[in-house]
C-alpha cells in the first residue's frame, strides 16, 4: 500500500464505521487526529491513486475501502474442492467461488459488510450548515475531501443534481454552492462562477424548494418570511387528529420535528462578510428588495416533483396567518415540547438519529438550546463522523449510518443459496455473530411517549445502537438467521425465543391493507399526502405498504413456519394470505411490480415472485399461475439483446420502465433470480443472463460498479455498493443449485 492509500482508514467497531485520517491507533473513539493538515500534494496523490470521472460514471466504485480491505485481508480458501461435471459447470463454480472469496475480503472482523451509501447531494450541506452555525468546523483533511467530492459531482453546465445521477436542480446547485463557500472556496473560482451562472440563469435562489429555503433561512440567506409556517403548535394538538405529526411517516416526522423548532425559534446565523457576499451571489435581484412573502411558493421548475395541492395552499394560508397572531405562552410550551422530543430521539438513537437530515438539524437545535459546550451537543458532533464516507470521488455524507445489517443478511442468503457456501464456515460464522449482535433486544424507555412502534426482537437497517427497527430488515435478519441455523455447521447463538420475538414483530407490522410498511404501521390516511409540503418527494406523509417490504415479510414468515410449524399457526396463516393477496393486487397489467426502494421494476418483480412462489400453498392455484406467468412474460420481454437487463433511475421517478443504454449486472441478477424462482422454462433466456454475469465478472471476482441502484420517495437515488456483488453471486449460486438438483 502506498502512503496515500493508507492515510484514510476505515475504523469499525460492532458495525460502527468511521473514516479516520492518519489515526494514531485503531481505537475508533480516538479517530480524530487534529494535528494534520491536508496538503495539496496529498490531494493530488489521492486523485491519482483513486481516479474518478463523473463523465465515465457518477457512481464511484468504492475503491478506497475496497483496496484497503483487499490489502488487509487474505483470500479465504474453501474447505474442500467442488467437483464439476463438465467444463461449463467448472466455469460457473469458479465464478461463484471467485465472487465469494473476493467479497469475503471486504467483510469486517466483526462480521458485517460496509460500503458506500452516498448518492443524495442534499445531505452534506445540512451537516456543513450545522458545523458552520455552531462554530464547530470539521477537520481540514475532511473539508478538503468534501470539496473534492462536491467538485467531482459538478456537471458540465455548472449545476448539481439532487443526487449524483440527476439533472441539475436549484436545490442541488445552491446547496453545493453554499457548502463550498462555507468551506472557504473563493467566489472567483471558475467552477463557482459557472455555478452562479447556472443559478442565475434558472431564476436565482428564491426558487429553491422549501427544504432549501429552510437551510438558507438558517444561514440568514433567506428571510424566514419567505418560508411557509410549519405551525409548530400542531405538535400539541390531540393525537387522534388524522393530521397529527405522530401519524406521519417516521422520516418526515423526525425531519419536520427539528425543523419546527428552528422555525419557531427563527434560528439565524449572524450577518458577516461571507453571508453578505452570498446574498449577492445567489440571487438575481437585490437581496434587500426581495418580497419574501411572495417567494413562499416559488419553486424552480427543474425541482418540482410534487405540486402543491389546493388544500396545502389553504393550510399554508391559515398557518401563515396564525403566525402573525401567535400566542407567546403557547409557542414557549411548544418549543419546550419539541426540545423534549428531540432529546428523546437523541437518547433513543445514541445521537445517531433516524437519518442524515434529522442528524444535522437536531444538532443545530441542541446547539441552539444547550450550547456548544453542552454534553449533548458534543455527543452530537461525535456522531457526525458516523455519517461520513470516503470513496474515490471524495468524502460524502451517507444516506444512513450505513447499511450494515441489510447487506450482511443478503450476503448470507446469497452465499448459502447452494452448498458451495458451506465451504466457507468462517465467513458465515462471523456474519452470524454480527446478525446476532444487531438484533434489538430491549425497548426504549420513552417509546410510548414518543409514538414508537414496539421493537423487541426486531432488526434495524444499519446497527442496533441506531435504535430504529424496520419491518423488512427484521424479515431479512430473521430469514438469514434461519438460513444459517439450517446449516448446523457451527454453534449459533440466536435462541428460538428470539426468533419467535422477531416473528411477533413482523406480525405486528402488517398494515390493514394486508401489506407491510417500512418502520411503523400506516397511521394516517392517504389523503394526508395532499399536505406533503416537500415539492421534491412523493408519498412521504405516511408509512404505506410496499411490494418489497410485503414480500420480504411474507418470505420470513414462510421460512419461520418451515422450522416452527406450530407457533401461532393461525395468525401467521392469516397474515400470509392477506400479505400475498396484497402483492397480487399490486401487480401491474404488464406483469411487473413497481419497486419503491431500488431500481426498480426488476427489483420488486423479483421480490414478488419469490414470495408468491414460496407462498404458493396460500394462493388460489389458477390465480397463482396467471400471476407468475404474467411476471415471467414481463421479465422475458425486457431482456436485452446481450442477455442482460438494465433499468435507469428514471423508472423510479416516472414509474414507467426505463431501459438503460447498457444492461446492468444488478438488474440482470434480479431478473434471473425472479425467473429461476418462477421455474421459468425458458432455459435459454436464463442461460444467456448467466453467461452475461460470468462474462462481466472481473478477474478478482468483483463486478464493475454500474448505475446507481437505490431510491427513496421516488425521486432521490442512493448508492448500494454491495449490490453489485451480492445479487450476481446469488443469481449464479441459484443457477448452480438448480442445475445440480435437476440432474
Ligand atoms: C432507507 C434505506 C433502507 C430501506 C429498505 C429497508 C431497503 C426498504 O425496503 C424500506 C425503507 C428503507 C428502510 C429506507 C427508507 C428511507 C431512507 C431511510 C432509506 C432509503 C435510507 C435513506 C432514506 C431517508 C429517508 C433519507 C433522508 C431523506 C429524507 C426525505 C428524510
Amino acid at each position: 500500500m502506498t502512503q496515500e492509500n493508507s492515510s484514510w482508514q476505515l475504523l469499525s467497531k460492532n458495525g460502527r464505521q468511521i473514516w479516520a485520517y492518519k489515526p494514531k491507533s485503531n481505537n475508533i473513539d480516538d479517530h480524530l487526529n487534529n494535528a494534520h493538515n491536508f496538503s495539496e500534494q496529498e490531494l493530488s496523490a489521492f486523485a491519482e491513486n483513486f481516479q474518478f470521472s463523473r463523465e465515465n460514471n457518477p457512481s464511484a466504485s468504492d475503491k478506497v475501502f475496497r483496496s484497503q480491505m483487499q490489502a488487509a485481508n487474505p483470500r479465504p480458501t474453501a474447505t474442500k474442492k467442488t467437483i464439476a461435471r463438465n467444463k461449463e459447470e467448472q466455469i460457473l463454480i469458479d465464478s461463484i467461488i471467485n465472487g465469494i472469496e473476493y467479497f469475503s475480503q471486504l467483510q469486517s472482523d466483526e462480521g458485517h459488510w460496509a460500503g458506500d451509501y452516498g448518492g443524495p447531494l442534499f445531505l452534506l450541506p445540512g451537516l456543513l450548515i450545522a458545523s458552520y452555525l455552531s462554530g464547530s468546523p470539521l477537520p481540514k483533511p475532511h473539508q478538503a475531501m468534501m470539496q473534492v467530492y462536491l467538485f467531482n459531482h459538478q456537471q458540465p453546465d455548472g449545476g448539481w443534481g439532487m443526487h449524483i445521477e440527476g439533472e441539475p436542480t436549484m436545490f442541488g446547485t445552491v446547496m453545493q454552492y453554499v457548502s463550498l463557500r462555507i468551506m472557504g472556496v473563493d467566489k472567483n473560482d471558475t467552477r463557482l462562477t459557472k455555478a452562479r451562472r447556472w443559478i442565475k440563469n434558472n431564476g436565482g435562489a428564491t426558487g429553491i424548494p422549501s427544504w432549501g429555503k429552510f437551510y438558507l433561512a438558517l444561514l440568514n440567506l433567506y428571510d424566514w418570511q419567505g418560508f411557509n409556517s410549519l405551525l409548530p403548535e400542531m405538535w400539541l394538538l390531540p393525537t387522534w387528529l388524522p393530521f397529527h405529526p405522530s401519524r406521519y411517516w417516521c422520516h418526515s416526522r423526525m425531519v419536520y420535528l427539528p425543523m419546527a423548532y428552528c422555525y419557531a425559534e427563527r434560528i439565524q446565523a449572524p450577518e458577516n462578510d461571507l453571508i453578505l457576499s452570498l446574498r449577492e451571489e445567489i440571487y438575481c435581484e437585490d437581496f434587500a428588495n426581495i418580497h419574501w412573502e411572495k417567494q413562499r411558493n416559488t419553486v424552480c421548475e427543474k425541482d418540482i416533483y410534487t405540486t402543491q395541492s389546493p388544500i396545502l395552499k389553504w393550510t399554508n394560508l391559515i398557518n401563515n396567518g396564525y403566525e402573525k397572531i401567535k400566542f407567546k405562552w403557547l409557542r414557549k410550551k411548544t418549543t419546550a415540547y419539541l426540545l423534549k422530543y428531540i432529546n428523546a430521539e437523541d437518547a433513543q438513537t445514541n445521537y445517531l438519529n433516524i437519518g442524515p437530515v434529522s442528524k444535522a438539524i437536531n444538532s443545530i437545535c441542541i446547539w441552539h438550546a444547550e450550547g456548544k459546550e453542552s454534553e449533548s451537543f458534543k455527543k452530537h458532533v461525535a456522531r457526525w463522523y458516523d455519517y461520513l464516507w470516503v470513496a474515490e470521488d471524495g468524502m460524502k455524507m451517507s444516506g444512513y449510518n450505513g447499511s450494515q445489517l441489510w447487506d450482511t443478511a443478503f450476503t448470507v442468503r446469497a452465499i448459502l443459496e447452494s452448498d458451495i457456501g458451506l465451504l466457507y464456515p468462517n465467513i458465515l460464522k462471523k456474519a452470524e455473530n454480527f446478525i446476532d449482535n444487531m438484533q434489538i433486544l430491549t425497548e426504549h424507555e420513552t417509546h410510548q411517549a414518543f409514538f414508537r412502534h414496539p421493537m423487541i426482537g426486531s432488526w434495524p437497517f444499519s446497527t442496533a445502537e441506531q435504535g430504529w427497527p424496520v419491518a423488512d430488515c427484521t424479515s431479512e435478519g430473521l430469514s438469514s438467521a434461519l438460513a444459517l441455523q439450517k446449516t448446523d455447521i457451527f454453534k449459533q447463538n440466536i435462541s428460538d425465543e428470539r426468533l419467535k420475538q422477531a416473528v411477533d414483530v413482523i406480525l405486528s407490522y402488517q398494515n390493514k391493507d394486508g401489506g407491510w410498511p417500512t418502520y411503523e404501521l400506516q397511521r394516517a390516511p392517504k389523503w394526508l399526502e395532499k399536505l406533503n409540503p416537500s415539492e421534491i418527494f412523493a408519498d412521504i406523509m405516511a408509512d404505506y405498504s410496499w411490494t418489497e417490504c410485503s414480500a420480504a415479510c411474507s418470505i420470513a414468515l414462510l421460512d419461520f413456519q418451515e422450522r416452527f410449524p406450530d407457533y401461532k399457526t393461525e395468525s401467521i396463516n392469516t397474515a400470509l394470505s392477506l400479505g400475498l393477496s396484497y402483492i397480487i393486487n399490486k401487480q401491474k397489467s404488464d406483469g411487473s411490480w413497481y419497486g419503491g426502494w431500488a431500481v426498480c421494476f426488476t427489483y420488486a418483480t423479483w421480490f414478488a415472485i419469490e414470495a408468491l412462489m414460496q407462498g404458493k400453498a396460500h394462493i388460489d392455484p389458477s390465480l397463482h399461475k396467471q400471476c407468475i406467468n404474467k411476471a415471467t412474460d414481463f421479465l422475458l420481454k425486457r431482456q436485452m439483446a446481450d442477455g442482460g437487463w438494465g433499468e435507469t433511475y428514471e423508472s423510479c421517478a416516472k414509474m414507467i420502465y426505463s431501459q438503460a443504454k447498457t444492461s446492468q449486472v444488478v438488474n440482470t441478477a434480479w431478473a434471473l433470480l425472479g425467473l429461476q424462482a418462477a421455474e421459468s422454462n425458458n432455459k435459454e433466456a436464463i442461460q444467456q443472463g448467466i453467461n452475461l454475469l460470468i462474462a462481466r465478472q472481473q478477474d478478482n471476482g468483483d463486478w464493475a460498479q454500474e448505475n446507481i441502484s437505490g431510491v427513496f420517495n421516488y425521486n432521490c437515488m442512493i448508492t448500494y455498493s454491495s449490490y453489485r456483488n451480492i445479487f450476481p453471486l446469488w443469481a449464479l449460486n441459484r443457477f448452480y443449485k438448480l442445475s445440480t438438483s435437476a440432474k
